[in-house]
């Protein structure tokens, strides 16, 4: 597909900066660019050089950049292209947008580049998606992650059981043109191990998400439990920051305080959250609630109990309300060192881990607890990983529907039913990919990608 405008944005980050680069790409490029330069003609340069001059407005120089070209298909956008490199100021970088769409170039859409470079064919659309990922990348893990799909991942192979899958629904709809003729083009069993193949392939690639989502997405890690167990100070402890406020009147927490860690290659969120009680003020009330929200949208709680201060007897009970939220959670035995020895001594066999926050006491074998329930390994080069939500719930979807097509062989349903079964399958795993695209699918991707990428 070709685009006949031509699209600018700066491609750097906002602000100040040694260098800022501005990106121009389609069919004018070059001839655009060429209109406000003075230096050697663009135009007769060859593709992939760099070229010294000035941009200038009229008879007005606004900055003294280098030009790189990049000519006919052989750029990211297989478009013919330009990377001007100016000054890292950000009027200098406005000026010469300003100038180059008096030219006739038109401001870029977000992820409008990715977007053509897709449409025109130089990835597909689940690697057009890592680009975002990688940019996004906060740690080494997600970073490796997206650039193994922006390299390929699973895209090959999912296009490869397509292709296969669509020639045994080619042979079915032929099957039903014959209509009342008993004919079977399509050898079923050929067609059930064909199946086989591809769900075992899914499954492998539906299991991996739990493994990708933490890598891309991070952990949040809700730090709840009662007023005063100590969360603000293990919050501190944990960040080595005293990010929260401390204080021995319960209560004092009442917004919702987060922060970020890398532990092990994973992104952690602790949050820390007002203490869970019952109370008459109004604001408390709402931090409380707002706890709760957030302890039922964790990956995991540390649950604080409050060692110089609890009876088993409330630990129980706490314990059962924490349960019923059925997220996963770790039980914290704080204040270790003015604890009750006979109730450490009951809680030993009760799976708690013992710490002190103030004290700075076992907060490593808090972390390492944390770590183990994200048995995770390090993602290296050619890892297949599916760290989307959208591949991923396309994924279970192609699986179900090729599930009721097993099913259907099973129960001897007739050809029309299989057929509607596969092509739904074709369709969930074509979006995955892109070979199927609706405007609203690749809107809903491209408009979440910043403008000049
Ligand atoms: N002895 C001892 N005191 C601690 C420890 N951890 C916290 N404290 C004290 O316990 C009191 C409450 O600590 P916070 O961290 O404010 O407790 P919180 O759970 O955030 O309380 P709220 O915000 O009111 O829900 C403070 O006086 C802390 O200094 C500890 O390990 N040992
Ligand atoms: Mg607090």
């Amino acid at each position: 597909m070709q685009h006949s405008d031509t699209i600018v944005a700066l491609a750097t980050a906002q602000g100040i900066s040694a260098i800022a680069v501005i990106r121009l790409s389609g069919p004018d490029a070059i001839d655009l660019v060429q209109r406000t330069f003075r230096g050697k003609d663009l135009r007769e340069q060859p593709s992939h050089t760099i070229h010294f001059g000035t941009i200038v407005d009229g008879d007005r120089m606004i900055d003294e950049v280098l030009v790189a070209i990049f000519k006919g298909n052989r750029s990211f956008t297989k478009e013919p292209s330009v990377e001007i490199s100016c000054h890292g100021s950000p009027v200098i970088a406005k000026e010469i947008i300003k100038v180059l769409l008096k030219q006739g170039a038109r401001l870029a859409e977000p992820g409008e580049y990715t977007k053509r470079a897709f449409l025109n064919g130089r990835f597909d659309l689940a690697q057009a998606e890592a680009v975002a990922d990688l940019i996004h990348a906060e740690t080494d893990n997600a970073r490796q992650a997206a650039l193994n799909q922006m390299r390929g991942g699973f895209s090959k192979e999912i296009a490869h059981l397509r292709e296969e899958l669509i020639h045994f629904a080619s042979l079915i709809e032929l099957e039903l043109d014959f209509g009342e003729e008993d004919v079977e083009f399509a050898k079923r069993d050929d067609l059930r191990h064909l199946i086989e193949r591809i769900q075992s392939y899914l499954r492998a690639l539906i299991q991996s998400f739990d493994h990708g989502n933490v890598i891309k997405n991070g952990v949040p890690t809700v730090i709840a439990g009662k007023p005063n167990a100590g969360k603000s100070t293990l919050l501190n402890a944990l960040l080595n920051e005293e990010k929260a406020i401390v204080s021995d009147i319960p209560g004092t927490t009442r917004d919702v305080i987060e922060d970020e860690m890398i532990l092990g290659g994973i992104n952690f969120r602790f949050i820390d959250t007002a203490g869970l009680r019952e109370t008459q003020d109004v604001i408390e009330a709402m931090g409380v609630e707002r706890t709760r929200e957030r302890m039922k949208k964790a990956s995991v709680i540390l649950y604080l109990i409050d060692l110089s201060s609890t009876t088993s007897a409330q630990i129980e009970e706490e314990e059962g309300t924490l349960k019923e939220l059925g997220i996963p959670y770790l039980k914290v035995g704080n204040k270790i060192d003015k604890a009750d020895p006979t109730l450490v001594e009951t809680l030993r066999s009760h799976d708690f881990t013992f710490i002190s926050a103030a004290g700075k006491t076992n907060i490593q074998g808090l972390k390492d607890r944390l770590l183990d329930l994200f048995k995770i390994r390090t993602v290296t080069t050619g890892d297949v990983l599916v760290t989307n939500l959208r591949h991923y719930q396309n994924l279970l979807q192609t699986n179900d529907a090729l599930t009721r097509v097993l099913d259907s062989m099973d129960n001897g349903i007739t050809g029309d039913f299989l057929a509607m079964d596969i092509r739904q399958a074709l369709h969930y795993l074509g979006e995955i990919t892109g070979s199927i695209t609706t405007e609203d699918l690749l809107d809903n991707i491209f408009s979440k990608f910043c403008i000049g990428k």
